[in-house]
């Protein structure tokens, strides 16, 4: 046999019969960083390399993507980590005296 059976899903009470799993995965979000005219590059590929744990040619590839496109992902993360990166990185930019700005969006 495959699919839900009735211990581990909720029906919906309209026409259109759908399934849950009660055990879902909690949320992710995308970490991403945003362009601006003034950041220099080696800071924003040293940083993506510190907060986010990259190569030096991703870290490059991120970058480059950033400032072509406007903002780019960095990483995807749990809430309470996707937060803690968020902080760290706008931290780090403002007291490096960088406009750089890094936001998180839920996936
Ligand atoms: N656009 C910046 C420059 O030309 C580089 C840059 C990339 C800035 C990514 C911010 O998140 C950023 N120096």
């Amino acid at each position: 046999m495959s699919g839900p059976n009735a211990s581990d899903t909720l029906r919906d009470t309209d026409a259109t019969t759908t399934f849950k799993s009660k055990t879902q995965e909690p949320p992710s979000y995308k970490v991403v960083l945003l362009n601006d005219d003034f950041t220099p590059m080696d800071f924003v590929v040293d940083l993506i390399m510190t907060f986010f744990r990259q190569s030096l040619e991703d870290a490059t590839r991120i970058m480059l993507n950033v400032h072509y496109e406007g903002r780019g992902v960095c990483g995807i993360y749990p809430r309470e980590i996707a937060e803690t990166k968020v902080f760290e990185v706008n931290n780090h930019a403002h007291r490096s005296g960088h406009p750089l700005k890094c936001l998180m969006e839920q996936n």
